[in-house]
């Protein structure tokens, strides 16, 4: 069995069992005018970080191995959008609402839609999912364990957010979780480390956090 080093311990490497989850590298989170930016962030963070995303993915492609998608949207007639999830704060634009790439969060919408460097290519699997967590209201279990996939690297945004909200997810599904520390980014740098550092803390009690080069290393001479 090939190992990726990681932290808090090496990731034991199951090749026939592995798949990348990119959590919601959309224009939304990353284009102003976007939801995120909606939300008062600076969206410049997140598009830093399409590089290393877009390398991940590649290895997982030469290696033939699975990778899937994710994007947090709603259906256009908002009914999975709970009020309590519209109404919260005080955005300048609502999911649902018109703005300069269609509406929020719709689905269908041009600003909805994954980031060009790091699209699904045919054959990808793509979850839409209405909440935070890429397991709730969706097929996403039901699909990982028709291929019997048992062990999940973890990329995209937010580190605190989605990304952490699936991966938590998932660990509790019975899932071994590796979060790649240069393909996610948060709004905030201290909440990144943060995640990071809760992820990995008393012996991965949520998963493995590992460098871009290692998982890389590994996929390919694994
Ligand atoms: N995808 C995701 O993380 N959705 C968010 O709303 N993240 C924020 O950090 N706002």
């Amino acid at each position: 069995m090939r190992e990726i080093k990681a932290q808090p311990f090496p990731f034991p490497l199951r090749r026939e069992r592995i798949a990348l989850v990119v959590i919601d590298m959309q224009r939304d989170f990353a284009e102003p005018g976007g939801f995120g930016e909606s939300l008062g962030n600076d969206v410049s963070r997140i598009t830093r970080i399409i590089p290393d995303v877009a390398r991940l993915i590649e290895g997982f492609r030469t290696a033939g191995l699975p990778v899937i998608h994710t994007m947090e949207c709603h259906r256009a007639d908002l009914s999975d959008l709970p009020p309590a999830k519209r109404d919260r704060g005080n955005p300048s634009l609502r999911i649902g609402d018109l703005g300069p790439m269609g509406r929020v969060l719709i689905a269908g919408e041009a600003g909805t839609a994954i980031l060009d460097a790091v699209a699904p290519i045919h054959g990808e699997v793509v979850i839409e999912k209405p909440g935070k967590g890429a397991f709730y209201a969706t097929p996403l279990g039901e699909i990982l364990k028709a291929r019997g996939i048992e062990q999940l690297v973890f990329a995209g945004v937010t580190t605190e957010v989605c990304v952490q909200t699936t991966m938590r997810e998932a660990n509790d599904r019975g899932y071994e979780c590796l979060l790649c520390e240069e393909a996610t980014e948060s709004y905030f740098e201290e909440f990144k480390m943060a995640a990071i550092a809760m992820i990995r803390a008393q012996g991965a009690i949520v998963g493995w956090t590992a460098h871009l080069d290692d998982i890389l290393e590994a996929l390919t001479h694994g």
